[in-house]
């Protein structure tokens, strides 16, 4: 990467001069998207900052139960007055959202908090690493190192967004720093194990319907090595599926032991396919294969989009992966 990574001081700098502070994370977000927002968005209030924290779709039921979450703002296209715009999670600028993108339009300065390798550095300020397991888990090493406040709302955050994005601690992406990260709260006084339950023990039915619709729908390749589900609007639909419903389910896939990658085609309202990719595998890169259809993400879970109709972009898609796995 040829434009290194701004420092946590040169950044806290920033966050301390100004008095008026924008944070987005992306859209459809999940536990590392809502956690490292809200993490760092109480920990600059904690500071004395103005912090507006902005979420272009909302929050999803699974991470409502998180501190401050009835603060977040959903932004309806207005542009706000910033001082500071800091994006975390989002690979991309325009990954926030539409709304988000208008209402931090106007920031006098600029912020990228991100685990992406793929993030092509659009703040004034940049931080990314690839190496870290959730953006949660950069957020915590920076709010200590330049002594910003921690309570147990802002640890509660950060160990969600680590703990999901790390499928609880278990992808090979966690580090010893992040076992010693969840020490060090546990420490402090956070309670993870009912955290854990809030985050993992609470499906609604629909949630459990849902799985058993993918259980009974799935599809093999490869002698089994390659798992995929195509998630219909219809389904959607008829299961009356809600923001958060499918978090963790591709785990399900990922889990069986002939597998390889595991894919799950999700048709959109708008007719275009979400493709969500897992790989188990060092040798199968799935953001290589995502790049391939203009997506990206992690070597060993990524995403990207393709016109539908399902079936067809299944094919297209697995078709490629087929050629990865060998
Ligand atoms: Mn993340």
């Amino acid at each position: 990467m040829s434009v290194p990574n701004n420092t946590f001081s040169e950044m806290a700098a920033v966050m301390r001069s100004a008095k008026r502070i924008g944070i987005a994370s992306h859209i459809r977000p999940d536990g590392d998207a809502i956690g490292s927002l809200l993490g760092l968005a109480l920990s600059l209030r904690l500071e004395g900052k103005q912090v507006i924290p902005l979420s272009n779709d909302g929050v999803p039921w699974n991470l409502a139960f998180l501190p401050g979450t009835d603060q977040i703002v959903k932004p309806a296209g207005d542009v706000l007055e910033l001082d500071l715009a800091i994006s975390v999670d989002t690979a991309s600028k325009e990954r926030v959202g539409p709304n988000s993108v208008i209402a931090m339009s106007a920031a006098k300065k600029s912020i990228n908090i991100d685990h992406h390798g793929s993030n092509p550095r659009y703040a004034d300020l940049n931080y990314i690493d690839s190496t870290a397991p959730a953006v949660g888990q950069i957020l915590y090493d920076f709010l200590s190192a330049e002594n910003f406040p921690m309570d147990d709302a802002v640890r509660q955050n950060l160990f969600a967004a680590i703990s999901t994005d790390t499928g609880s601690f278990q992808f090979p992406s966690t580090t010893a720093r992040t076992h010693q990260i969840a020490a060090e709260m546990i420490n402090a006084g956070l309670d993870t194990g009912a955290l854990a339950s809030k985050l993992y023990d609470q499906h609604p039915m629909r949630r459990v319907e849902l799985l058993r619709a993918m259980l009974n729908e799935m599809q093999f390749r490869k002698g089994q090595r390659i798992v995929s589900w195509n998630y219909t609007q219809a389904a959607k639909k008829q299961l009356n599926v809600q923001q958060g419903d499918t978090e963790g389910l591709i785990d399900h896939l990922r889990a069986i032991d002939t597998v390889v990658a595991a894919v799950i085609f999700e048709e959109q309202k708008d007719g275009n396919i979400r493709i969500s990719a897992r790989s188990k595998s060092d040798a199968v890169n799935v953001a290589e294969v995502c790049g391939r259809f203009g997506g990206g993400g992690h070597r060993l879970a990524a995403g990207a989009t393709l016109p539908g109709p399902i079936t067809a972009a299944a094919e297209t898609y697995l078709n490629e992966l087929e050629n990865e796995v060998g």
